[in-house]
């Protein structure tokens, strides 16, 4: 039996699902249950209402938008449920993301949203953060996030020497 999801990911476009892979690799890596949704807060408003009370219902814990361009979703989650809200903005074409950033970022006071870097790196980050969230209140995933920690301390590298690094004399 596959357990319910408690993470929701909501972006605004199918074109936005592969910069969310890794959203969704980091969330299998921690056993997290979790759905994905395209929904867009400018297209379908009313369905993204629905869709918020439905995902409450089924036990969804936590909400991760992700949208380019005006990225109003993540603020419109927000604005629709009491969950904790991630927002990840993505980069939509002409101001590389930056536009994204600012609408998630700049939420007004009592409506927050916590946003994470533009693209690829903030999609990783929204699903770590997810899981720090959730590790509050289950030790299960309190002690997967404490093994990932560990796992990329173990990383470090001492006595590099960079001049031996392939294109290093071309920087
Ligand atoms: C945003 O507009 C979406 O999140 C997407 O990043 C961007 C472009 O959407 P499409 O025109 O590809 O549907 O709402």
């Amino acid at each position: 039996m596959t357990s319910s999801p408690v993470v929701a990911v909501v972006c605004g476009s199918r074109s936005d699902l592969p910069v969310l892979r890794g959203c969704f690799d980091v969330l299998d890596r921690y056993g997290i249950a979790w759905e994905a949704s395209v929904i867009s807060a400018h297209r379908q408003p009313d369905a993204l209402g629905h869709y918020v009370r439905d995902a409450e219902a089924r036990g969804v814990l936590l909400f991760v938008g992700a949208a380019g361009l005006a990225a109003h979703l993540p603020g419109v989650l927000a604005s629709l449920t009491a969950r904790p809200v991630i927002g990840v903005p993505l980069d939509g074409g002409a101001l590389g993301g930056a536009d994204a950033l600012y609408s998630v970022v700049q939420m007004p006071p009592g409506v927050p949203v916590a946003a994470v870097a533009i693209g690829s790196a903030g999609a990783k980050n929204a699903a770590h953060l997810a899981a720090r969230i959730l590790a509050l209140s289950d030790a299960r995933l309190a002690a997967a996030v404490e093994a990932f920690r560990a796992e990329q301390a173990g990383g470090a590298e001492l006595g590099v020497d960079p001049r031996s690094e392939p294109g290093t004399a071309d920087r």
